[in-house]
């Protein structure tokens, strides 16, 4: 069985990767002081130029690039090449200050199916297999992503996007689906809805992979027992490209950064030092070939561990740990981004005030999303009929915000704790 989708790139050696690194990394400095005007002015305030960058050793001299800088950018500001070179953008969700738009030449999307083929190929994916793709397409990376992956691999691919669980199931037992892509919440949710309907029999699954939201190890086997599959995390971000960024080997302890594409490394978030491998910190990566939306070392906000030990697999790429959580307040509710400051936008649209109280739990493997919020003097209302109105119309509003549902459960004026310092927004149950 074919092991590697790249084995040449995959399996070489840490000399070699190193060289590669060094030299695309000369190049995309010079491509991003050449073309992006927004990060060529945060390098001369440092005072570094291209020159000063002759190897990966000299990385720490460059700027960091973070979420507000995104935001200042957007929608163009960051982009490395002129829109008609471009072919695509992938975004995430979120109100526009917030939304991450990312830009794609036809060269960076081969590039990023090329990363996704890889992480199917590591689950044992071949050109005879059946390739569900039930994350979501259009904007969200998840979706295209793993599309072209399997199209690379030659699989023959289900491009079902999220969603529609009758379907789901019936297109996997009918056309015999051996790979699912999806969040691990909807897989779990999928397993679930197999079991309830009797159908475990008649599905021929064999791996899932699964990312885009922190799933714990508890999860991996349950899912994988009640499939009878082999479970492979996956991971990324749409600044970086989406999914694949680094994926997961049969080994199940870690997942290998696609190193000839990205460089990470470890940060204090508070001080901004590089880290050694092994130490807990801030995730930062630098993308080194990307040419329409060529970030230098972007901070995810994800904390992380890296390791350098040998891999049973034969892949030499650097493996990350599963994420352990965030530096900022975005939660990751059924892999959809959430800012708690987009609820409150909601709310105080809607004439409330801030007092509110998110309650994250999962159920079932399902997340759950709760937002409690206080009724106003103005808007107070003892009705049962006109509370249960005042709540859908909350629901509405979230869901056209977040593109999920939330429940929303009205209490009366004041009843939600007061904090004398930072007021406790999130409650978050969840044990990952
Ligand atoms: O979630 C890309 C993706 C799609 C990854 C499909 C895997 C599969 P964003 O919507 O931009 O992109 O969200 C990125 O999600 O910074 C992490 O906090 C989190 N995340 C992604 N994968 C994992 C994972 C996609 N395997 C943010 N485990 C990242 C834990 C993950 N967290």
């Amino acid at each position: 069985m074919k092991r590697y989708y790249q084995p040449e790139i995959e399996t070489a050696s840490a000399e070699q990767i190193r060289a590669w690194q060094d030299e695309r990394l000369v190049k995309q400095v010079q491509h991003v002081w050449d073309s992006v005007p927004y990060y060529r002015k945060k390098m001369e305030e440092r005072g570094v130029t291209p020159a000063d960058v002759r190897s990966v050793d000299d990385l720490h001299k460059l700027p960091f690039l973070t979420k507000d800088d995104l935001r200042e950018c957007y929608p163009y500001g960051l982009m490395g090449k002129p829109v008609k070179d471009c072919v695509r953008i992938q975004s995430t969700s979120g109100t526009t200050g917030r939304r991450v738009v990312a830009f794609y030449t036809q060269h960076d999307l081969d590039l990023w199916e090329d990363c996704c083929a890889r992480a199917i190929v590591a689950a044992g994916g071949t050109d005879e297999d059946v390739c569900q793709v039930s994350y979501g397409y259009g904007l969200f990376t998840g979706g295209p992503g793993l599309n072209g992956g399997s199209h690379k691999v030659g699989c023959l691919t289900l491009p079902m996007s999220s969603g529609n669980t009758e379907r789901q199931l019936q297109f996997m037992t009918d056309l015999g689906t051996t790979i699912l892509c999806c969040t691990p919440s909807y897989a779990a949710y999928l397993a679930e809805s197999i079991h309830e309907r009797g159908l475990r029999d008649k599905i021929k699954l064999k791996a899932g992979i699964f990312g885009a939201e922190a799933w714990s190890e508890e999860m991996r086997r349950d899912v994988e027992k009640q499939l009878g599959i082999k479970a492979y995390d996956i991971y990324g971000l749409t600044e970086i490209s989406g999914p694949g960024v680094s994926f997961e080997c049969e080994e199940q302890t870690g997942m290998h950064v696609n190193e000839d594409h990205f460089i990470a490394e470890i940060i204090d978030p508070n001080t901004g030092e590089v880290l050694p491998d092994g130490t807990k910190g801030e995730l930062v990566f630098t993308s080194l070939t990307k040419e329409a939306f060529p970030l230098l070392r972007y901070r995810t906000r994800d904390i992380c561990v890296l390791s350098r030990k040998k891999c049973s697999c034969g892949r030499t790429f650097v493996k990350m740990a599963k994420p352990m959580g965030r530096s900022d307040d975005m939660l990751i509710v059924k892999g959809v981004n959430v800012f708690p400051s987009q609820i409150e936008t909601v709310l105080l649209e809607q004439g409330y005030q801030a007092n509110y109280q998110i309650i994250v739990d999962r159920v079932d493997h399902t997340d759950t999303l709760e937002v409690q919020v206080e009724m106003t003097p103005e808007n107070f209302s003892d009705s049962l009929a006109r509370i249960t109105d005042m709540e859908k119309t909350l629901v509405g509003a979230l869901k056209a915000m977040l593109g999920i549902y939330a429940k929303v459960k009205l209490v009366a004026p004041r009843s939600i704790t007061r904090s004398e310092g930072k007021a406790v927004r999130v409650i978050d149950k969840r044990k990952i």
